[in-house]
């Protein structure tokens, strides 16, 4: 995709908007190095979620699930935001009401300068009692005995596996967010893991312009307004070169409108 090929009807619908949502899975991060779950190279294509990512699976075999998580913190540990979550914290200085709401768990928009951040799915670097809910921001060393909380609860990441609630407030906050989204934009999402993937429905209802950024489509795709096909992090730095030049237009009194 070349800058030129990206609507000029987004570009002004983006200028007029207000309330800008940008949902990333984890295709966002690919270019970081972080794995996806599906598609080319997926997880899920080698391991099995419900072994890895279910409160059965965990319980059937602890360490084998510590074990994931502790290289999966070591990867996102060396990784970096790329192109992509910079363009997005670079986006939201435009707005007065721009989110991120993310499914991944890696902490990549938060390191790019994102603020205002919903992490629907938790976040790896911490860690909770499965019993009392209390929060373990400390490593947890893989060599050591299984850790328990002081309350006899075992200890677990802090992230939502198939078959879990969502964090209440977060996922409130998201569809909040969503509703009252004038462009809402899913960026790098297979867009099948529920609820994350009926934000950008909700949000196309109430009349959002609907945007998806992906290297291929989705049950989304036939959704959206506008499909933006690549890689996120060469598309939204060409989108945000795009509207900021408009901007600098509109204000150098060039513009139209
Ligand atoms: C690029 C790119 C580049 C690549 N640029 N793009 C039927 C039966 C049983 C359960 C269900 C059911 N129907 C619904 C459910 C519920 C279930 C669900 O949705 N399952 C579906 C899979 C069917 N959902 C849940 O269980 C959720 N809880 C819930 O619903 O509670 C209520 C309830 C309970 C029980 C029953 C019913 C309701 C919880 C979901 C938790 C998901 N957890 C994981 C692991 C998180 C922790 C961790 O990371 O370790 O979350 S699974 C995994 O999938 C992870 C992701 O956040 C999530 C979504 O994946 P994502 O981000 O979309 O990534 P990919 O890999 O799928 O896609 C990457 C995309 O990027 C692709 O499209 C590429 O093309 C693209 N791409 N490079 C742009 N450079
Ligand atoms: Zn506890």
């Amino acid at each position: 995709m070349t800058i030129n090929e990206i609507p000029q009807s987004l570009i002004d619908r983006l200028r007029r908007a207000r309330r800008v949502v940008f949902a990333t899975g984890a295709g966002i991060s690919a270019e970081s190095g972080v794995p996806t779950f599906r598609g080319e190279g997926g997880i899920w294509n080698k391991m099995r979620p419900e072994e890895l990512a279910s409160v059965d699976g965990f319980m059937r075999n602890p360490n084998l699930v510590w074990e994931w998580y502790q290289h999966r913190r070591d990867l996102m540990s060396k990784v970096a935001p790329n192109p992509g979550h910079h363009a997005i914290a670079a986006f939201e200085k435009h707005f007065p009401d721009a989110v991120v709401i993310t499914q991944n768990i890696d902490g990549l928009h938060r390191r790019a300068g994102s603020t205002r951040i919903l992490e629907l799915h938790g976040n790896i670097s911490r860690n909770k009692c499965f019993d009392c809910g209390r929060l373990y921001e400390r490593e947890i060393d893989p060599d050591a005995e299984l850790p328990h909380c002081g309350c006899g609860g075992m200890i677990r990441p802090d992230v939502v596996w198939f078959g879990e609630m969502l964090p209440h407030d977060i996922l409130q906050a998201a569809f909040e967010a969503s509703e009252a989204a004038e462009v809402f934009l899913s960026v790098g999402t297979s867009a099948v893991v529920q609820p994350a993937a009926s934000l950008p429905l909700v949000a196309a209802r109430r009349g959002a312009c609907l945007v998806e950024v992906n290297v291929e489509p989705t049950p989304l795709t036939p959704v959206a307004d506008v499909f933006l096909q690549g890689k996120s992090g060469e598309i939204l730095p060409l989108l945000l070169e795009r509207f900021e030049a408009r901007k600098r237009q509109i204000v150098a009194g060039d513009g139209t409108t």
